[in-house]
């Protein structure tokens, strides 16, 4: 099924260049299509807003200040299970599970703790909704089946 996701570039991966396109290409390799990309910085009230759902963690305050500690790159990608490819393509959250089982991933590659994890990939598809939402208030959801005629032309 063709689905949507977000994908953030967090600060680490948008002040290397050399990363940022890596990735980038990365991502174009596995077939995605960059349907819409916006580059901001989170102030620290829109950063708490956006990871709610772990307000009650351990790691909300370092993961509120290191996300709001400098320019994202947010990006709207659409192909095939879009959701589990980009996960799949990051990795896990933590850093050691990234060692034995995955060190072939974004995250294996270039992660650096577990908050300083290269990126942000939706998880599920009622996610994906309110997170695309949440930067991209303009995207109309129904404008998928454009892009899916596009994806599928590629
Ligand atoms: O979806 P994903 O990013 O893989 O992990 P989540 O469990 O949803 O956590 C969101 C975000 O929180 C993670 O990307 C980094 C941060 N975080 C952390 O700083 N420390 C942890 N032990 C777990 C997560
Ligand atoms: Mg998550």
């Amino acid at each position: 099924m063709f689905q949507v996701t977000l994908c953030i570039l967090k600060p680490d991966i948008v002040r290397s260049p050399h990363l940022f396109n890596e990735i980038i290409n990365l991502i174009l390799q596995r077939q995605f299509i960059f349907i819409k990309s916006k580059h901001l910085q989170l102030n620290r009230q829109r950063a708490e807003e956006f990871y709610r759902e772990h307000q009650e963690k351990f790691f909300y305050s370092r993961l509120v200040h290191y996300m709001s500690c400098g320019p994202i790159s947010c990006h709207i990608l659409g192909r095939e299970n879009a959701i589990q490819e980009w996960r799949s393509m990051l990795g896990p959250t933590k850093v050691y599970k990234t060692i034995f089982e995955a060190a072939n991933t974004i995250r294996g590659q270039h992660g650096i703790t577990d908050t300083r994890n290269c990126a942000h990939g939706s998880d599920s598809i009622e996610k994906a909704q309110r997170e695309i939402n949440f930067f991209f208030p303009e995207f109309d959801m129904k404008s998928i089946s454009i892009y899916e005629n596009i994806s599928a032309n590629k």
